[in-house]
């Protein structure tokens, strides 16, 4: 796994909507629907007011903009991250000059000649990503295009040829994300092995989102006598949505597409407990794994001193210096009564991907809470030794969400010794 997927929730504010049933048309209901999605846990909010569904009738221009337009704008001033999800130029720029920080275009670029123009002035200008959606033509129920010798060499030839057309028109390559577009034009049974071989696409060096939720393919899986030999309404897929969530990101997706954000939220938070003792993180009773090679050889990844420069995320780190904390630690009866300075330094390996990627906060280490987790810390009871101080605060800092390793230095630059000196400190470098 490489690092945890964002989570973009669902908001279709149309009528026709299969999955929501409309419930969300009217725009103050869908402005409450989409912070209801960030309350369970959504990274992104994907506003859409044109339904993209097979055999879905198509709605005019204005129409999709008053549906969508107000709702981004209000989120957007929540500063809630949103996407627009369109295939048409003229709302994507709308949308993005009203806040939204992805196009969504399930077309790729293909349905509106306009719309790589107006991904790249929204690249530009914005900052604003493209997220790159495979599909054949406007979704034909029939599957009359589903035709594929090898689906999985062909939507990645597609999807790499669509990515090297935003480039051309200006698009920044940082901006850029790709879609296998799960049941545009695709059987179950080949949205099922784009899956399984979600590497192909993932090799190709964009982030990768994938939109399976609440879709006929996992109707299909439930449906099946090899599988739980039960029709499903699509709400009743949440669940295997979910699973599919926790498989994505054990595949290296950088992004979940669903409607039920709490239930995938679930599972990443499984998925990542197992996968952080898998990467050698040593466990909070300070005792380490007994996994063999990883044991006998700990990971990049779970070193604070690993080498700066590795593109897997490894080198990534978080720096936290000169951080000052007046407290009552020490051997002498006047430093336990008086007190004094000691200065903080805080490094912690974590991998910065997903933060950087998504401009999201909750995918890092909020600087401003480590810092007070840190002096809460220190200021706690009195101990003798400065190591006792600096092996509390590597813990605190371990027991931060993504944080694989802690190097911590404690400074006591007023510490009793009878002698000029400018500083004694002792580091700690966990795991
Ligand atoms: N699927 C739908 C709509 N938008 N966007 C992306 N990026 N990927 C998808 O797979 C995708 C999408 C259709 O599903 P819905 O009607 O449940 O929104």
């Amino acid at each position: 796994m490489t690092g945890s997927p964002l989570v973009m929730g669902v908001l279709n504010v149309t009528p026709d909507s299969f999955s929501d049933g409309g419930r969300f048309s009217v725009g103050d209901a869908g402005i409450a629907r989409g912070r209801e999605l960030v309350a369970h846990g959504a990274d992104i909010v994907d506003v859409g007011g044109e339904s993209t569904r097979p055999g879905a009738t198509p709605v005019a221009l204005e129409e999709e903009q008053r549906r969508a337009l107000p709702v981004i704008r209000a989120l957007s001033a929540d500063g809630i991250q949103t996407s627009v999800d369109t295939l048409h130029a003229e709302t994507a720029q709308l949308a993005v000059a009203a806040g939204a920080r992805f196009i969504n275009d399930v077309s790729g670029g293909t349905h509106d000649p306009a719309m790589l123009e107006a991904a790249a002035w929204a690249s530009a200008e914005h900052g604003a990503r493209f997220v790159i959606g495979h599909w054949r033509g406007v979704p034909d129920p029939g599957h009359q295009r589903s035709d594929y010798t090898d689906v999985v060499a062909e939507v990645r030839a597609a999807l790499a040829d669509q990515a090297e057309a935003a480039l051309s028109a200006g698009v920044d390559r940082s901006h850029i994300v790709l879609d296998p577009g799960l049941g545009f034009d695709k059987t179950g049974e080949q949205c099922w092995r784009l899956l399984a071989h979600l590497d192909a696409l993932t090799s190709l060096g964009y982030p990768v989102l994938i939109g399976a939720s609440r879709k006929r393919m996992l109707a299909e899986a439930l449906a099946s006598p090899m599988g739980a030999n039960r029709s499903t309404t699509p709400e009743q897929r949440d669940l295997a949505t979910s699973v599919v969530t926790a498989l994505a990101a054990r595949a290296g997706a950088w992004g979940v597409r669903v409607h039920d954000v709490a239930g995938s939220v679930e599972a990443l938070a499984v998925t990542r407990a197992w996968s952080r003792e898998e990467s050698g993180v040593a466990r909070r009773d300070g005792s380490r794994h007994h996994t063999g090679l990883r044991d006998a050889a700990p990971s990049d990844a779970a070193r604070p001193d690993a080498e700066p420069g590795a593109a897997d995320g490894s080198a990534d780190r978080i720096v936290l210096t000169g951080l000052e904390v007046y407290a009552h630690h020490g051997v002498f009866d006047f430093e336990r009564e008086q007190g004094q300075r000691f200065v903080v330094d805080a490094e912690v390996s974590v991998d910065l991907r997903a933060a950087a990627a998504g401009d999201a906060l909750e995918r890092t280490v909020h600087y401003g809470e480590l810092a007070e987790a840190i002096i809460a810390a220190v200021e706690r009871d009195p101990v003798d030794l400065i190591e006792t101080v600096a092996e509390r605060v590597a813990e605190v800092a371990l027991g931060f969400a993504g944080v694989r390793g802690a190097r911590v230095t404690v400074h006591k630059p007023d510490a009793p010794i009878a002698a000029t000196f400018s500083d004694v400190s002792v580091t700690v470098v966990r795991p």
